[in-house]
């Protein structure tokens, strides 16, 4: 029988709980060996483990039919694919953040500054929206850093607790938007395979009504 194919993060902040949501909805799977990918015992899926950022690429070309990622990551790589479901679970915000002793009084402070960021699509539509121009340093990680060793002004980063902030002696001025774990699927499945999709959907929906 034909089987759907769904990328999961190997490993990170949304493993876990990933795994644990086709548990809740009666799919078992197993990666002992951390293999790149394994079959479920008792669904026809097959589970791909990739890193989160190569996950919307792989659901656009139909490598994977449906992935499980972060809503930010979907965002600012804007390819083909459809959120589906939103999942509850890694939520977080994209917010700015400036030197904590700088004086705030508005959005029009970044006017001419230097941000760094690792999500430079999302931060340049919200400027943009703004008619605010700023300079967009694009940096793969450790964008925290970045105002310590003079190389922006502000960052744009994800935050939850805010402790990552506060370590770096940040302070958060802007929340930009809000993100969560969301289910994403190739827009051209086999009817098979849709409806294995909406099959594991009701499940989803069935799982968080009764947690809520
Ligand atoms: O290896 P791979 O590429 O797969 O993983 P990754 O390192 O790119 O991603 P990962 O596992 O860090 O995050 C995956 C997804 O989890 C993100 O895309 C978000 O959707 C979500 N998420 C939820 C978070 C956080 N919370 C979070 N706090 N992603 C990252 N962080 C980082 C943030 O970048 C900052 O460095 O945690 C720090 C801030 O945390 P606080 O609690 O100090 O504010
Ligand atoms: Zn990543």
């Amino acid at each position: 029988m034909e089987k759907i194919k769904i990328a999961i993060q190997k490993s990170g902040r949304l493993s876990e709980n990933s795994i644990e949501l086709l548990k809740e909805c009666g799919i078992k799977v197993t990666n002992g060996d951390r293999k790149l990918k394994t079959v479920a015992s008792n669904f026809p899926m097959e589970v791909l483990f990739l890193r989160d950022d190569d996950i919307p690429q792989y659901v656009e070309q139909g490598v994977a039919d449906i992935g499980i990622l972060g809503e930010n990551e979907v965002w600012e790589q804007d390819k083909n694919v459809q959120i589906v479901e939103q999942l509850g679970f890694g939520g977080c915000r994209l917010s700015l953040a400036i030197p904590k002793d700088d004086d705030y009084n508005g959005v029009d402070y970044f006017n001419n500054k230097r941000i760094a960021t690792s999500y430079p699509k999302i931060l340049s539509k919200f400027f943009d929206a703004k008619g605010i121009k700023v300079d967009i340093e694009a940096l793969g990680g450790s964008v925290e850093i970045a105002t310590s060793i003079g190389l922006a002004d502000g960052i744009f980063d994800i935050v939850s607790t805010g402790s990552t902030l506060i370590m770096n002696g940040l302070k958060e001025v802007e929340t930009v938007v809000r993100s969560q774990a969301v289910l994403i699927s190739n827009k051209n499945l086999s009817p098979i395979k849709k409806q294995l999709l909406d099959e594991m959907l009701f499940r989803i929906k069935a799982y968080k009504n009764g947690k809520g």
